[in-house]
């Protein structure tokens, strides 16, 4: 498809479909469904469940424009050896990570809840990262996959915004990938964490990054589709 132009603040964010992936972070059962380990800690499950179908839009037209997709999840070996005390000792033992919670151990790999969300199932050959962290970079081979294929720009959705979209995007920025956070495709528990969290990646030009819509980004894709079929034999 070429290079592109999307509307995006603080400026318009330019890409190159061939050197641009997609990551869709952590659509997991666990955060967004009802009855998970979310709603269990007291969260409100519906503000992330906001970005299912923008981020459902956003793999179509990513697909549809030969994009690299790439998902992650947030989670665990079953014994734990990569959970840091730390992190495991935040909750209280029977909600912390590797206790049971209501879709299976919480945030280890395999279980039930620890899965990709039905509606933004990963494709075959779409690569899955499982991460230890927040950031989608610390200790994974992402940028090992990112390197090999030539990516240069990375358009970031999921959730939640000022987590583990916001680490992975400060992690990429700092290895020299031009980001776009999709705003609508990315959500909190805490709306005005979102809304701060999009502010803070687009100030001080851009200084982790840009912020378009959904909208703004597939109209792109749209438009420049369109142009191409017109373009004469
Ligand atoms: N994926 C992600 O953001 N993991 C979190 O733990 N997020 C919270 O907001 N807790």
């Amino acid at each position: 498809m070429g290079r592109l132009v999307i509307p995006a603040q603080p400026s318009p964010f330019v890409l190159e479909t061939a050197r641009t992936a997609l990551l869709m972070i952590d659509m997991q059962r666990d955060f967004l469904e009802p009855g998970g380990f979310g709603e269990m800690l007291g969260n409100d499950v519906s503000r992330l469940r906001t970005a299912i179908a923008p981020c459902r839009a956003l793999l179509d037209i990513a697909r549809e424009a030969g994009l690299f997709v790439i998902h992650t999840r947030e989670g665990h070996r079953a014994d734990l050896s990569d959970a840091p005390s730390a992190k495991l000792e935040r909750s209280p033992p029977d909600k912390r990570i590797g206790a049971c919670g209501p879709m299976g151990r919480i945030l280890v790999r395999g279980e039930p809840g620890h899965d990709i969300i039905s509606e933004l199932a990963p494709f075959p050959g779409e690569p899955v990262i499982d991460k230890p962290g927040k950031g989608a970079f610390y200790q994974t081979d992402l940028e090992l996959m990112l390197r090999n294929r030539g990516v240069a720009s990375l358009i970031v959705a999921g959730v939640t915004t000022e987590v583990c979209v916001h680490t992975t995007i400060r992690e990429a920025n700092d290895r020299g990938y031009r980001c776009l956070a999709a705003g609508d495709a990315c959500a909190s528990y805490f709306p005005e964490f979102h809304e701060v969290g999009l502010r803070m990646i687009a100030a001080q030009g851009g200084i982790f990054g840009s912020v378009a819509t959904r909208a703004e980004i597939s109209a792109a894709f749209v438009s420049a589709a369109d142009c191409k079929e017109e373009k004469p034999a």
